[in-house]
C-alpha cells in the first residue's frame, strides 16, 4: 500500500457525494453510508474484522498478540463543497498502515483499530465531533433533540442511519483497552509548506465554541418603511459579523469566523425580519475564548436593543483546547526522524477528533503537508509523495510503540 493508492482512493471516495457538481456529506446521507460500505470493503481486504457503532462510525479491527488497541483514524464526513482529503486522508493512509502489517503477515503486540467517524464537521447539525464523541463515551443527550435545516432531530437521524440515539450517552464503541490514538491529517494551513515539510507532529488542538445566533426584528416594506425606525434583522446581524471580526482582530491569536446565515423572508423588496447566524470561535485557550464568546454575546444584545430587534443566543456546543500526549508526541518525533526529517511541531488552528479522543487515551496527530494550506475547499491537495512519507512515519511510529510495548 502506497501512496498512489491511498490518492486513488481519496478520489474514489470524492465521487461519493450527496449532491451533484460538489462533494458534500452531510452525517446520515447516503453518501456517508456508501462511504461508510466502501471503506469497509477495504478494511476486510486487509484482514480487518469491520463493526459499525450505534452513531454509525465504522470500524475496523486489526488483532494483534498482545493486550490493548492503539487507535488510528479520522473522519469520512465532510464540509460542503469540500475538499478530498480532510478527513478521509486520516482514514486512508490508517487503513494503508494496516495493510502493510497484513502484507507482512505482521501482528503487533496490541491490536490496531482504524476509526472512520460519521459526523465531525458537524455540518448537518451545527455540532462537533458526533462521531468521535460516541465512540470516546462522551456523547452529549443534549444533542438529539438539535434539528437540521429540514426540522428533522438529531435522535431522527440517528435512528435512520445508524442505531438508538438512546443508547449513545453514557456508552462508548472505543476498545476498553485503548492505549492510544493517532491520527493523520491534512495541515489546512501554510506551516509546512513555508517550511518545506512533507508532515509535522501536532503539539495541541484549539478549543472551539460553535452559536448558533438569530435576530428578530420587523419584516416590512423596502420602498413605504422610512430608514429611521426600521427594526432590519439583517443590519442588526451584519453589525454582529464585522463586530466578531473586530473582536477577533484584536485578541492574538482568536479566529471568530461566521460561515453561514439565513435571511427571511428572502425577497428583495421586503425588510428582513429574521435572520439566523452561525458564529464560530476558538483559541488555544480556554479563559481567552469565553471571553471572547462572552463579550460577543454582550454586544449582540446591545446591536438587538438599539435596532429595536430581539436577540436569540444558543451556544450549539464547545470544545476545549487539548494538548497532544507529550510521550506519543515524542515517538510521533523519532519516527520523523527515523524518516530522515525534522520532527517539527505545530499547533492546530483547526479542531479534530483527536480532541474528543483525549477523553479516552493518550493523543497525537500527524500533520500533512496541504498546498498553499487551503482546505474545506474543492482546491485542497496533497503530494503523492508526502503520503508515502506520511504512511512510512505512521509504519515506523507503530513500531516504536510496539517496541516500548514489548519492553525493548
Ligand atoms: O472546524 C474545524 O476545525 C474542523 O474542520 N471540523
Ligand atoms: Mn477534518
Ligand atoms: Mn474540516
Amino acid at each position: 500500500m502506497d501512496g498512489a493508492n491511498v490518492m486513488e482512493r481519496c478520489d474514489a471516495l470524492a465521487r461519493i457525494s450527496e449532491e451533484q457538481g460538489f462533494l458534500v456529506r452531510p452525517y446520515g446521507s447516503d453518501a456517508m453510508r456508501e462511504v461508510n460500505e466502501t471503506v469497509a470493503g477495504w478494511m476486510r481486504g486487509a484482514g480487518m474484522g469491520v463493526r459499525t457503532d450505534a452513531i454509525g462510525n465504522l470500524i475496523g479491527r486489526y488483532e494483534g498478540t498482545g493486550e490493548g488497541t492503539f487507535v488510528l483514524g479520522s473522519h469520512l464526513d465532510t464540509v460542503r463543497d469540500a475538499g478530498k482529503y480532510d478527513g478521509p486522508l486520516g482514514v486512508l493512509t490508517a487503513l494503508a498502515c494496516v495493510e502493510r502489517l497484513h502484507d507482512r503477515d505482521e501482528r503487533l503486540p496490541f491490536a490496531v483499530e482504524v476509526a472512520a467517524f460519521a459526523d465531525e464537521e458537524g455540518l448537518r447539525f451545527g455540532t462537533t465531533y458526533l462521531g468521535s464523541s460516541h465512540y470516546a463515551g462522551a456523547f452529549d443527550a443534549k444533542l438529539l433533540e438539535l434539528e437540521d435545516r429540514n426540522g428533522v432531530t438529531l435522535a431522527d437521524a440517528v435512528r435512520t442511519f445508524a442505531g438508538d440515539p438512546e443508547s449513545l450517552a453514557g456508552t462508548n464503541s472505543a476498545p476498553e483497552n485503548a492505549i492510544g490514538y493517532c491520527e493523520v491529517h491534512i495541515e489546512q494551513g501554510p506551516v509546512l509548506e513555508e517550511r518545506d515539510l512533507p508532515v509535522g507532529g501536532v503539539s495541541a488542538i484549539t478549543g472551539l465554541s460553535r452559536v448558533q445566533a438569530g435576530f428578530s426584528g420587523s419584516a416590512g416594506h423596502a420602498g413605504t418603511v422610512p430608514m429611521e425606525g426600521r427594526k432590519d434583522a439583517l443590519c442588526a446581524a451584519a453589525e454582529l459579523v464585522l463586530e466578531a471580526e473586530a473582536a477577533a482582530r484584536a485578541e492574538p491569536g482568536s479566529v471568530a469566523t461566521v460561515g453561514e446565515m439565513s435571511v427571511r423572508p428572502g425577497a428583495g423588496n421586503v425588510i428582513p425580519g429574521n435572520v439566523d447566524l452561525s458564529l464560530d470561535i476558538r483559541h488555544g485557550d480556554d479563559e481567552v475564548r469565553g471571553r471572547l464568546r462572552d463579550h460577543l454575546e454582550g454586544r449582540a444584545g446591545e446591536i438587538a436593543e438599539g435596532r429595536g430587534c430581539e436577540l436569540r443566543w444558543q451556544v450549539r456546543q464547545e470544545s476545549v483546547a487539548v494538548p497532544a500526549d507529550q510521550h506519543l508526541v515524542a515517538l510521533l518525533s523519532c519516527a520523523i526522524e527515523e524518516a530522515g526529517l525534522e520532527a517539527l511541531r505545530l499547533p492546530s488552528g483547526a479542531g479534530h477528533d483527536a480532541a474528543q479522543m483525549a477523553v479516552v487515551c493518550p493523543v497525537a496527530m500527524l500533520f500533512v503537508r496541504c498546498e498553499g494550506g487551503v482546505s474545506h475547499n474543492p482546491a485542497e491537495s496533497v503530494e503523492e509523495e508526502d503520503v508515502a512519507v506520511t504512511i512510512d512515519v505512521m509504519d515506523r511510529f507503530l513500531g516504536l510503540v510496539a517496541d516500548e510495548r514489548r519492553g525493548r
